[in-house]
C-alpha cells in the first residue's frame, strides 16, 4: 500500500500578486461597462495594441513561406530553437544603422518582449536583488514575484525589490540605487511614461553595473519610434553596454506584429555577471531556449525577414509615422485644453498628468463614464504611477481625433 505523506503544491508566490494583471482588469471593467451602455461608441486608447495592417512585403513574405510550406520537398518543421540563421544575419545587419556591431549567435529570436522580459529572470540566481523603474510595465515585477524574486508585498511594495522612482522631479528617468542590486531593468522610450533615455543617463546606469557586476535588462521595444537621432536606440550604443546588458525588442509596435508574434533579445559573448564566465550567460540562456522553447512561427519569421528588408524598412516607417502622427494629435491636443502632459515625441505614449489630485482609477471611470474612452491608469504601473494616465497613439487616426475632441468637450482640466 503507497502510504501518502505529501500532496501537489500551488507555487505560493502567485498569492502574492496584487490585484489582477492590468490589462485584463481594463478589459473586464470595459466590458462590463460596454454591457451596461449597449450604445456607447467606446474609443480604446488603452492598451498599447496596433492597429494597422501588416504592410504588403510582410504579406508577400509569409504568403511566399506558407507556399513553401505547402510543398513537400520545401516543407519545414522544427526549426533552430535560436531562430532562423536569415533571420538572426538581418536583424545583426539592422544594429549596423546604429554603429552597434552584434554577432547572429548573440541574436535569440523569440516570440516577443513580453515572454522575454520575465523568462530571462532564470539566468540568475534566484537571491538577485531586481530593481526597476516605478511606474514600470508590470511584466517584470509580477514575474519576479511568480518566480520568488521579489519578496513580500508590505506596505504597498515588494520588501526584495529596489523600486527607482521616476517623476516629474528627474524627468521620469531614475537616479542610481543607493544600495548594490544586481539586476536593473530600463526601458526606453519607457513604458508608460513615454520619455527617452539620452546617452548621458544611460551611460551613468552602464557604468553603475559595470562596476557593481549588476546586469541591466534594456527593453527597447519602443526604439523605432525614436526621431530625434540624437537618443540611442540601443543600450549598446554606449560603451561598456556589451559587458553588463541585455537588450530585448520586439516586431510588434513598429511592424504590426502584435498578434503575429516575434521578438528578440540580445546576449553578448561580451556579458558577465558576478559569477560568470566570458560567454557563460550566452550559453546559459541558449541553453534554457534550446530545453524550454520550440523556437518561433516559421511563418512569423519570414515575416520578420521582410520587415527588414529595404522595402520592409520603408513600410514600417510609414506605420510608425502614422501613429506618431496620433501622438502628436494627442499631445497637443491635451496641451491646448490645459492638461499637463509628458512623453509622446519619441514615443507612442503620452504621459498625462491628472487635475485635481484625482487618482488614476477615477480619472479612468470619468474618462469612460462622460466621454466613452478607455485610456490606462498610471497606477496601474506602479506606486509612482498615481496621479497620471496614459494614452496610448496605436489606434485609428480619426477616432484619436475624435477621443481627444470628447475630452476637450466633455471633462474640465
Ligand atoms: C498588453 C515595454 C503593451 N497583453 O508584444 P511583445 O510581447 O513583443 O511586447 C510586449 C511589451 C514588452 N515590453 C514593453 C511593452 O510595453 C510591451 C507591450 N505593452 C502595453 O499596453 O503596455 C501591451 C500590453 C499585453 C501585455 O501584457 O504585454
Amino acid at each position: 500500500m503507497i502510504k501518502s505523506v505529501s500532496m501537489a503544491k500551488i507555487n505560493t508566490n502567485y498569492r502574492k500578486l496584487q490585484a489582477g494583471y492590468l490589462f485584463p482588469e481594463i478589459a473586464r471593467r470595459t466590458a462590463k461597462f460596454q454591457s451596461e451602455n449597449p450604445n456607447a461608441d467606446i474609443i480604446r486608447l488603452g492598451i498599447g495594441d496596433t492597429t494597422l495592417p501588416l504592410t504588403e512585403s510582410v504579406v508577400i513574405g509569409m504568403k511566399n513561406f506558407i507556399d513553401e510550406l505547402s510543398v513537400k520537398n520545401t516543407y519545414r518543421g522544427y526549426g533552430s530553437e535560436q531562430g532562423s540563421q536569415d533571420l538572426r544575419d538581418a536583424l545583426a545587419n539592422h544594429y549596423k544603422k546604429y554603429g552597434v556591431e552584434i554577432d547572429a549567435s548573440e541574436i535569440f529570436v523569440s516570440d516577443g518582449a513580453k515572454t522575454d522580459s520575465s523568462n530571462i529572470q532564470s539566468v540568475f540566481a534566484p537571491d538577485s536583488v531586481i530593481s526597476v523603474q516605478d511606474p514600470v510595465y508590470p511584466v517584470y515585477v509580477d514575474s519576479a514575484v511568480i518566480g520568488g524574486l521579489a519578496g513580500e508585498y508590505i506596505d504597498d511594495s515588494y520588501d526584495k525589490l529596489v523600486y527607482m522612482p521616476c517623476n516629474e522631479e528627474n524627468g521620469f528617468f531614475p537616479e542610481l540605487p543607493k544600495q548594490k542590486v544586481d539586476i536593473i531593468y530600463l526601458c526606453s522610450p519607457n513604458n508608460p511614461t513615454g520619455t527617452v533615455a539620452t546617452h548621458e543617463q544611460l551611460k551613468r546606469f552602464v557604468d553603475y553595473a559595470m562596476k557593481h557586476k549588476a546586469v541591466i535588462i534594456f527593453d527597447a521595444a519602443y526604439s523605432a519610434f525614436i526621431k530625434d537621432e540624437a537618443l540611442p536606440r540601443s543600450i549598446y550604443e554606449i560603451e561598456g553596454a556589451k559587458t553588463c546588458a541585455i537588450e530585448i525588442n520586439s516586431f510588434s509596435k513598429w511592424a504590426g506584429f502584435t498578434g503575429v508574434r516575434l521578438g528578440w533579445t540580445i546576449v553578448p559573448k561580451d556579458l558577465v555577471s558576478e559569477n560568470s564566465e566570458h560567454g557563460e550567460l550566452n550559453q546559459v540562456w541558449n541553453r534554457r531556449q534550446s530545453t524550454m522553447f520550440n523556437g518561433a512561427s516559421n511563418i512569423a519569421q519570414a515575416g520578420g525577414v521582410a520587415v527588414l528588408s529595404g522595402q520592409g524598412q520603408a513600410e514600417s516607417q510609414k506605420l510608425i509615422d502614422y501613429y506618431m502622427n496620433n501622438t502628436k494629435v494627442i499631445r497637443d491636443g491635451l496641451l491646448d485644453a490645459g492638461y499637463e502632459v509628458y512623453g509622446g515625441e519619441n514615443a507612442p505614449y503620452v504621459w498625462l498628468k491628472l487635475p485635481d489630485g484625482k487618482s488614476s482609477w477615477e480619472f479612468f471611470d470619468e474618462l469612460l463614464n462622460k466621454a466613452n474612452i478607455v485610456g490606462t491608469p498610471g497606477s496601474g504601473f506602479g506606486n509612482g504611477g498615481e496621479g497620471f494616465f496614459r494614452l496610448s497613439a496605436f489606434g485609428d487616426a480619426n477616432l484619436t481625433t475624435e477621443a481627444i475632441k470628447r475630452i476637450k468637450d466633455k471633462l474640465s482640466v
